[in-house]
C-alpha cells in the first residue's frame, strides 16, 4: 500500500485522526465507558458520522428498512458484493472499540485501496448493523437477524427497551424484515473486530482470522415469591425469590466451571427493589456459552434443574425463558484458510457473538481480529494500540483487494 507506516500521513496517525472524530460520542464522563444504545442520541450521531464518511468518499448509503446502513462503492445492482463493517452500539459502559473499530477500519481500508489505485471489479459495501449488542431491545444482532429473516419483523417491532419504547417506535417505522433482494447481492462478508480475549497477545500477532463462534444464548429466570416486610416477617415464614436468584448465580458458575463453559448472570431486576422489603419477584438473565452445542445444552439444563429444586425449598416459583440463541458458527473454512495464508495470521475461535455469525449462514463470511493488549472487553478498559489498528486496516485492505478484485 502507498500510505507510510510512520510520520505525518502515516496510517496509525490517520487512524487516530478518524478515531478521535467519534471517540467523544456517547462516552460517559464518570465511567469512561460508552452509552451508545441503538437508535438513541449517541448512536444516531454515529450514524450521521457514517453518512458523512460515505459522502466524503462518494459512497451512496442504502438503508434496508431494519435500521442497517450500507455505504456502497461500485454498482450495488452488479451483485456479488464484498461486504465489510460492523456495529456502533455498545453494552452499557462498554468499550470504544467493540463494533466501531470495524466500521472505521472499513472506511480507511477503502482509502487504502484508492491510494493504491485499486479499482474493485465487485461492489464493496461498508455496513453499520443496528442493535448488535441487544443492550436496548434485548435481542443481540437484531439488525442482521432481521436482514436475514432470522427474527420475524413482527416480534422485533414489539421488542421494548427499559422505558417501554418499542423497536418500531425507535426505528420510526415497522422493520422491513428479511431482504433477500439485498442479501442476494452479497457475495462475501468480512467483519473486522477488536479481539475480546488475549490470544493475539499470547501469540504476539496484531491480527488473526476467526475460525468459529461458540454456540451461546440468553435465558431469563423469573422467580416469584411473596413480598413482605423485612423487619416483621419471620425467616421461617418467608418465600424470598432473592434466595432462589442467588442460588441461580452460584449454580450457573459451578456448572460452567465443571464443563469448561462460560456462564454469566450480569443483569438482575428486583421488585419492589426496596431495602426494607422482601422482594415479590426477582428476574435474572443468564448468558451461557460453550465450545460445543451439547455442552451448552447440558449446562443450561443442569442449572434449570438445580434452580427448580431450590425454588421448591424456598417456596418460590421459577420460569426459564430462552430470549436468544446462537448456534455454533463455523466460518467458511476455505475462506478462513485463504485469508490466514494471505495475511500470515493465526486462526482463532471466539466466545463472542457477532453479526458475522448471523450472516455466515447465508454467504461466505470471515472475521479479522485486532490485538487487544489486555483482552478486556464490554468494559471501559477495552483498548487497542493505534499501530495494531493500522495493521488491521492494512489486513482488511489486503482482504478486500483479494476478494473484490478478481
Ligand atoms: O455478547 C457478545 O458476544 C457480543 O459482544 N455481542
Ligand atoms: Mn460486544
Ligand atoms: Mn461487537
Amino acid at each position: 500500500m502507498l500510505t507510510p507506516d510512520v510520520g505525518e500521513g502515516s496510517l496509525p496517525n490517520r487512524f487516530r485522526t478518524l478515531w478521535d472524530e467519534i471517540s467523544p460520542v456517547g462516552r460517559d464522563a464518570g465511567s469512561g465507558g460508552y452509552l451508545r444504545y441503538a437508535l438513541t442520541g449517541p448512536e444516531l450521531e454515529l450514524r450521521d458520522w457514517f453518512r458523512a464518511q460515505a459522502d466524503r468518499r462518494g459512497m451512496p448509503v442504502v438503508e434496508d428498512g431494519n435500521g442497517n446502513l450500507f455505504a456502497v462503492w461500485g454498482d450495488p445492482a452488479a451483485g456479488d458484493a464484498v461486504l465489510t463493517g460492523s456495529h456502533f452500539d455498545s453494552v452499557p459502559h462498554g468499550g470504544a472499540y467493540d463494533g466501531p473499530l470495524g466500521i472505521v477500519s472499513a472506511f480507511l481500508a477503502v482509502d487504502e485501496l484508492r491510494a493504491a489505485g485499486v479499482t474493485p471489479t465487485r461492489p464493496v459495501l461498508v455496513a453499520a448493523f443496528v442493535e448488535e449488542e441487544g443492550a436496548r431491545f434485548g435481542v443481540p444482532c437484531l439488525g442482521s437477524r432481521l436482514l436475514t429473516g432470522a427474527i420475524a419483523p413482527e416480534r422485533a417491532a414489539e421488542l421494548r427497551d427499559a422505558a417501554g419504547v418499542s423497536f418500531a417506535e425507535a426505528l420510526g417505522d415497522r422493520p422491513a424484515g428479511a431482504r433477500p433482494d439485498l442479501l442476494g447481492r452479497l457475495g462475501a462478508f468480512v467483519e473486522l473486530h477488536v479481539e475480546q480475549g488475549r490470544a493475539l497477545v499470547d501469540v504476539d500477532a496484531p491480527v488473526a482470522v476467526a475460525s468459529a463462534i461458540w454456540p451461546h444464548g440468553r435465558w431469563r429466570f423469573d422467580v416469584t415469591g411473596e413480598g413482605n416486610h423485612a423487619g416483621t416477617t419471620r425467616m421461617a415464614d418467608r418465600r424470598d425469590p432473592m434466595l432462589t436468584y442467588a442460588f441461580t448465580v452460584l449454580a450457573a458458575n459451578k456448572e460452567a466451571r465443571l464443563r469448561g463453559a462460560h456462564a454469566t448472570v450480569g443483569r438482575v431486576a428486583v421488585e419492589p427493589n426496596a431495602t426494607n422489603a422482601i422482594p415479590s419477584r426477582v428476574t435474572g438473565w443468564l448468558d451461557a456459552r460453550a465450545a460445543e452445542p451439547e455442552t451448552l445444552t447440558g449446562l443450561v439444563d443442569a442449572v434449570h434443574a438445580k434452580v427448580a429444586e431450590r425454588a421448591r425449598r424456598d417456596g418460590t416459583e421459577v420460569t426459564l425463558t430462552e430470549e436468544s440463541a446462537t448456534p455454533l458458527v463455523a466460518f467458511d473454512g476455505g475462506l478462513a484458510r485463504r485469508l490466514a495464508t494471505l495475511l500470515d495470521a493465526p486462526v482463532l475461535p471466539t466466545g463472542a457473538g457477532h453479526d458475522a455469525g448471523v450472516l455466515a449462514a447465508h454467504l461466505p463470511t470471515a472475521m479479522l481480529f485486532v490485538r487487544n493488549p489486555t483482552g478486556v472487553s464490554h468494559s471501559p478498559a477495552e483498548t487497542a494500540a493505534d499501530e495494531d489498528c493500522a495493521a488491521g486496516v492494512r489486513a482488511l485492505a489486503r482482504v478486500l483487494t483479494e476478494l473484490a478484485c478478481r
